[in-house]
């Protein structure tokens, strides 16, 4: 077995979880966390596990992000109690088998987790067809409204102002001030861009801070790879990547879903005339999140064409603030991979402002 093998066995023996080790091999697209798929036998039968380290760079508490994922799915559990499937339709965390604690530490510091390998569905990096949008966003719409009731206190909050476009919008000029890799020129046209729409950027923050729109338990990163849908029914079986669930606004989750699940080209593609926001796509998802999103004020309807173009730049941003930071943050893999996911991004947020009506039609006839 290799070095990497061995230690990868460690981490995994650290854990209450039955099955011998195997092998682990990386798994998944994800730009934060480094995550395996566990081969293990258990008693001659093959069974896996999904174990992630944590990136504790970005979560700077590890164990507050553990607490809130075990209260979640706690609830969730408790709430399909005895439902068929329970087990692949939320996420099981693994404790401890020392202290029952939901992590593992390894000799270096790293923080680890093991989860319950959810089998038949996976997750799409590019939505292939309506029925998949729909039911993507009716389940982060049931996960939102199992988790009204979550009993006090207050959910960590594991990554402060996450979707805050204002703090974005300062990270970004205090990148675009120190220029610190000399990427400022190349980037004229992007920082142009976000200029011409900083004045909407508080739009979402004031409306909240009159009282309009209320603080809710959301996923936060509803990105659609964070879906699991069924192989064979399509239907949206588990809500994953729990990291960013805390307090925020419904309309970041439906926001970030248009961003991914309306886009007809992955996040990093370079060849923008393939990048655009498809209308049948964003109406199965304005029916499957109000469908299971019953709980909505009007005020938040209003906001949900909005939301996508707020959170689409948000992202943008992000993005660009990383790359003028020399690639900190999102995972990378060729150079100058954060500004081609900052450019489709901005290319979504024309696209979407070009179909705004038509948008804002959709909402009004599936209302
Ligand atoms: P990241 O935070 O890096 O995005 P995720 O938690 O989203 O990490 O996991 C990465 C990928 O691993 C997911 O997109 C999904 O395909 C897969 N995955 C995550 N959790 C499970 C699970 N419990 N069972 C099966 N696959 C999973
Ligand atoms: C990250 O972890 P992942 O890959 O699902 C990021 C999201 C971004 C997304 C962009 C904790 O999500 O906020 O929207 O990349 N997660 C974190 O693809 O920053
Ligand atoms: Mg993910």
């Amino acid at each position: 077995m290799s070095t990497d093998q061995n230690a990868l066995r460690d981490v995994f023996t650290g854990f209450y979880a039955w099955g011998d080790f195997v092998s682990a091999e990386p798994y998944g697209t994800g730009h934060i966390n480094d995550t395996y798929r566990v081969q293990t036998s258990l008693a001659g039968t093959p069974v896996h596990y999904l174990m992630q380290r944590i990136n504790h760079d970005i979560f700077k508490q590890p164990d507050g992000v553990m607490d809130n994922i075990v209260r979640v799915t706690h609830h969730l559990r408790a709430k399909m109690a005895g439902a068929p499937d329970a087990s692949r339709r939320a996420l099981t965390v693994i404790p401890a088998r020392v202290d029952g604690r939901p992590w593992v530490r390894d000799r270096i510091g790293n923080w680890w987790r093991l989860y319950l390998f959810i089998e038949r569905a996976r997750t799409y990096d590019v939505i292939e067809d309506a029925r998949q949008a729909f039911e993507a966003a009716r389940a982060f719409a049931r996960f939102q409204n199992l988790l009204a009731d979550l009993p006090a206190p207050r959910l960590n909050e594991t990554i402060p102002a996450f979707h805050n476009t204002l703090s974005r919008l300062d990270a970004l000029d205090a990148a675009i001030q120190a220029d610190a890799f000399g990427r400022k020129a190349e980037v004229a046209a992007e920082i142009e861009f976000v200029k011409e729409r900083r004045s909407r950027c508080g739009h979402l923050l004031e409306r909240h801070a009159r009282g309009e729109i209320p603080e809710r338990i959301t996923h936060n990163d509803t990105k659609i790879n964070n879906v699991m849908l069924d192989d064979e029914t399509g239907e949206g079986v588990c809500v994953i990547d729990l990291d960013t669930v805390m307090p925020g606004l419904a309309l970041y989750d439906f926001g970030d879903m248009v961003r991914t699940a309306t886009a007809s080209a992955l996040e990093d593609e370079r060849d923008l005339s393939k990048v655009s926001c498809r209308m049948e796509m964003f109406e199965a998802l304005t029916r499957g999140y109000l469908e299971g999103a019953n709980f909505l004020l009007p005020a938040e309807r209003e906001e949900l064409v909005f939301s996508g173009q707020l959170i689409t730049l948000t992202i943008g941003i992000r993005f660009l603030t990383d790359y003028l930071s020399g690639d900190v943050y999102f995972r990378t893999h060729r150079p100058g991979h954060n500004l081609d996911r900052c450019r489709t991004q901005f290319k979504m947020v024309s696209s979407m402002e070009e179909q705004a009506a038509a948008m804002e039609e959709i909402v009004r006839a599936v209302g």
